[in-house]
């Protein structure tokens, strides 16, 4: 079996999402996503000008050799368009393994370990009231487990909040905004919401909530601390976690379960989180991470470590992504939750899938492969926005994490 050509879409039904489509001597073609959010282009160049030519003419059933062939292979190792661009080839790989094969990407993972993927949605509001709202709507639908945001007064803007429900955008169109933050604010306000929040809803629900990087160790610790009386499901990516040893004075201090890993592109970016316990969940995303076959790999190492994988899943995962993680979320032991944010009834369109959603649960589907297509046709109405996320600055101006 050979591959014969493969080519890249970018396409922005809403929001920008590149494609890989891998064609091959069969008939059949395999579907990967390789979108970096405000990156895009720089993982169509890698696809197209140095990857593409080197992948055509091999078979694209040695998915192990063929990612070993991108990753060792080519000396400059790691990076996220390096390793988005290899998850997209790594993801149609499996896709077409399992078409095929004639069986869902599960089944070539070990089959399922569960009956349902637990998904978590988003609620959000500029005041604690409507925060506290929203999330009564997703119980409503269903959900066991909901991500609460709440705007912080003072602050103008702050991240994971929108006037959209259900699915927002976190890129704005045309050049970065820049908005102002301020942690003491911040984190006089936190605590309240999750106490209007127990005492609304009481202790059933699993409530987690996303830091977005803006917090040191000790600040992260403190409000570990503080949050403890309302049982988390996680606190997420309280500090940005290029330093790993950071987590050891968090995670001395608190007994909230710690998220953190949705920009981690490698092992080499969680080993020390991993093997010293540091945190209980590992939110890399199969695009982000380099695709099934490193990611298998992780969550092994992690299991042995007592850590839950929670993949992200915000709307700038394409759907292709989203089946790819619901195929590796049903079959590994250590799952422990998937973040969905749903997408555009627009990008739905193009993106037609398998999956399907009921009460709090994802379900990959039975159709062979990923269960994902892409229409191109649609897709071509839509072309790329340049479109990034916002720049963030303290009070003074200072130039802080996003
Ligand atoms: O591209 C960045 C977004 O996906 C990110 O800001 C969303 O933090 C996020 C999350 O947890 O979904
Ligand atoms: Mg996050």
């Amino acid at each position: 079996m050979k591959i014969t050509d493969a080519k890249v879409f970018v396409t922005s039904p809403g929001r920008n999402f590149v494609t890989l489509k891998i064609y091959t001597d069969q008939g059949v073609y395999g579907l990967g996503d390789g979108t970096v959010n405000g990156r895009e282009l720089a993982v169509v160049s890698y696809l197209e000008d140095h990857v593409i030519p080197c992948l055509i003419g091999r078979d694209p059933q040695q998915i192990e050799d063929i990612w070993q062939y991108f990753y060792r292979g080519v000396y400059w190792r790691r990076g996220p368009i390096t390793m988005a661009a290899i998850a997209a080839v790594d993801m149609a790989l499996w896709d077409i393994k399992g078409k095929m094969l004639n069986t869902p990407v599960y089944n070539l993972l070990g089959g399922k370990s569960r009956e349902a993927v637990m998904v978590y949605g988003h609620a959000n509001g500029i005041e604690i009231s409507e925060t506290v709202e929203e999330a009564g709507r997703y119980l409503d639908m269903g959900y066991q487990a909901v991500r609460v945001q709440t705007g912080v007064p003072g602050l103008e803007e702050v991240y994971g909040i929108s006037k959209d429900k259900l699915f927002y955008e976190p890129a704005k169109k045309g050049l970065p905004p820049e908005y102002r933050w301020s942690t003491e604010k911040y984190l006089a306000h936190i605590p309240k919401l999750f106490q209007e929040l127990r005492d609304t809803y009481g202790s059933d629900p699993h409530l987690l909530h996303d830091c977005h990087h803006r917090l040191t160790p000790i600040e992260a610790a403190r409000l570990g601390k503080e949050l403890e009386p309302y049982h988390l499901f996680w606190l997420e990516d309280t500090v940005p976690a290029e330093l790993q040893e950071g987590f050891r004075i968090i995670r001395q201090h608190t007994t909230t379960p710690l998220a953190v890993g949705e920009v981690f592109n490698t092992v080499w970016d969680a080993h020390i989180l991993i093997t010293e316990q540091l945190i209980d969940y590992l939110r890399m995303a199969i695009v982000h991470g380099g695709g099934l076959t490193p990611m298998r790999k992780i969550a092994a190492m992690a299991e042995i470590y007592h850590i839950k994988t929670g993949c992200h899943g915000a709307t700038d995962l394409s759907p292709v992504t989203m089946a790819a993680a619901l195929h590796f979320d049903i079959a590994i032991n250590n799952f422990g939750i998937q973040e969905y944010m749903r997408h555009t009834p627009e990008t739905d369109e193009v993106f037609p899938h398998a999956y399907t959603f009921s009460k709090g649960y994802l379900y990959p589907g039975d159709a062979p492969g990923l269960g994902i297509d892409f229409n191109e046709e649609l897709a071509a109405k839509y072309p790329y926005e340049r479109a990034y996320l916002p720049v963030n600055r303290k009070m003074d101006a200072t130039l802080f994490n996003w």
